[in-house]
């Protein structure tokens, strides 16, 4: 069959390619091409499409990072009173609907793919589908991703004006779904580890691409009670030489490739990754952890081999300052883990400009004090802050207790919990302007 796969846009107040790429949809792509399917593919969110950067070069920042074209947005109803502005970001509309044009010529799709990871992200997903639905008026539609996962209600109530069908789940059961709908053979599917058989290639990108994304897990073994990962995902890990071979594979076909991110939940949880980190010492490449790594697994040694491979970008899961919240969110962290980690980081040789500490604004159970805080102590180490304002995640205990104490509604639209604008309404946790004073304080301390 011929599936035409799409990474919708994001309409947000915000959105910077901190190394995005549509993991979900890719390896859903190469599984059908592994079952002898064709697949074309359109990210909309890639800086560097072909057809984008003849009239947008794209301007890439440190490592390989960079801003998203965008354009200005009417907010959805339900926005209308947040007072910032709404955009949408990815490759301009006129730019998808050639893209769509061309490929209605060339071939027939037979059924189209969607997938969308932030809840709040649905709005981008639903606009790109409203395109889609106007070229092609009866192909079948499939809608997966965590979004869908988490809100299938709301996916199907919302998306049943497109005839949408809502394929949640992780793994490769929704996928299996898809296929069951469409009368495919699905025996191949029957048992088959993918996480360790597919490799993410690339392929799928004719475009030059500056850095590529890949997960070397899924799932992690902690239980943080903020978190929804461990809900998601049984905690897994691909082996070693895989990996290596993944890498090897991307590598020789675009060997301009300098950065390599690993979005892993826990990238340091896996028994043998010492030695996958003397194995990945072996590219010229830069590697990246944009996700919180667990600070209590980094020890001299780790720390060495590190930055032996060449890591740069190291992000370390703090988010508080208070002990009382560290032990009741999942004792992941504590103030002397994050210590020790810093010290082995500073002694392996990393540049602290490169080292950073995300600490959490806004959880329900922390004050404004917590939060100043969490940025002198990560101040005082010598590192560098990323502020993460809280969301609440169906599946999650603060967001069981928030609806258990009417703080926000059990059917809430996700686009209230886009984390930038949920101070805005909400009356849980700090206000507007104890948020903005955070973020003052945290920028005037880096400063001077
Ligand atoms: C990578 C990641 C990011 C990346 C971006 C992801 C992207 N490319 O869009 C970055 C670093 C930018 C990011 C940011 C944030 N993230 Co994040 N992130 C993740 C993470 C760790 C992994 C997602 C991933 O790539 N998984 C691997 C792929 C293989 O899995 P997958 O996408 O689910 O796809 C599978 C299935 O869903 C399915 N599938 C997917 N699409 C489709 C389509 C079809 C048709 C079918 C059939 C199947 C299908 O098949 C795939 C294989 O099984 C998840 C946690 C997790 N483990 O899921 C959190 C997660 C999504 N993030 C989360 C949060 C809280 C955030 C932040 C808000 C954190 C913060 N407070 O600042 C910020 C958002 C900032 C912003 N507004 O931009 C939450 C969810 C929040 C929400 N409301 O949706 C998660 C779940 C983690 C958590 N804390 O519980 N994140
Ligand atoms: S350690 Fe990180 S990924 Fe694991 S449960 Fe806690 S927040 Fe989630």
């Amino acid at each position: 069959m011929n599936f035409l796969v799409v990474n919708p846009w994001i309409y947000d107040f915000a959105a910077y390619d901190f190394w995005l790429k549509p993991l979900g949809l890719l390896y859903i792509s190469e599984v059908l091409t592994y079952l002898g399917h064709s697949v074309t593919f359109i990210d909309l969110l890639n800086r560097h499409d072909d057809d984008l950067i003849s009239k947008y070069p794209p301007k890439d920042k440190k490592y390989g990072t960079g801003k998203f074209y965008n354009e200005g947005v009417e907010k959805p109803d339900i926005l209308k009173n947040i007072p910032r502005k709404f955009k949408r970001y990815g490759l301009p509309l006129k730019l998808f609907e050639s893209k769509l044009e061309a490929i209605k010529k060339q071939n027939k799709v037979d059924a189209i793919l969607v997938g969308i990871t932030l809840t709040y992200w649905y709005y981008g997903g639903e606009k790109t589908i409203e395109i889609l639905r106007n070229f092609f008026p009866s192909t079948p539609i499939f809608l997966g991703g965590i979004y869908s996962t988490l809100y299938t209600k709301h996916a199907e109530d919302n998306f049943s004006k497109f005839g949408v069908n809502i394929s949640p789940g992780t793994g490769m059961s929704p996928l299996k779904t898809v296929l069951e709908v469409l009368n495919e053979d699905t025996i191949k599917l029957d048992n088959f580890n993918w996480f360790e058989e597919i490799d993410l290639t690339y392929d799928f990108y004719a475009s030059y691409l500056t850095y590529v994304v890949l997960v070397s897990s899924v799932g992690c073994p902690f239980h943080c009670t903020y978190c929804v990962t461990p809900k998601m995902w049984k905690f897994q890990y691909r082996s070693i030489d895989k990996i290596i071979n993944n890498i090897e594979y991307v590598l020789k076909k675009r060997p301009y490739v300098k950065d390599i991110v690993f979005f892993d939940d826990a990238f340091l949880l896996r028994k043998d990754i010492k030695e996958l980190l003397k194995y990945l010492s072996k590219f010229d490449v830069r590697y990246h952890l944009p996700n919180g790594i667990h600070a209590r697994r980094v020890d001299d040694e780790i720390a060495l081999l590190l930055k032996k491979a060449n890591f740069k970008t190291i992000k370390l899961g703090y988010e508080s300052y208070d002990f009382n919240i560290q032990k009741g969110t999942g004792f992941k962290v504590t103030n002397n883990d994050l210590v020790k980690a810093v010290t082995c980081l500073k002694n392996a040789g990393f540049d602290m400009n490169d080292v950073y500490a995300y600490v959490l604004v806004n959880l329900p159970s922390q004050n404004k004090n917590d939060v100043i805080q969490a940025v002198d102590f990560c101040h005082s180490l010598g590192i560098k802050v990323n502020l993460n304002e809280f969301t609440p995640i169906p599946g999650t205990v603060e967001y069981e207790e928030l609806v258990k104490k009417n703080a926000i509604s059990s059917n809430i639209d996700p686009l209230l919990l886009n984390n930038t604008i949920i101070p805005y309404w909400s009356n849980f946790g700090l206000s507007i302007a104890d948020i903005e004073e955070v973020k003052r304080y945290t920028k005037a301390k880096y400063i001077n």
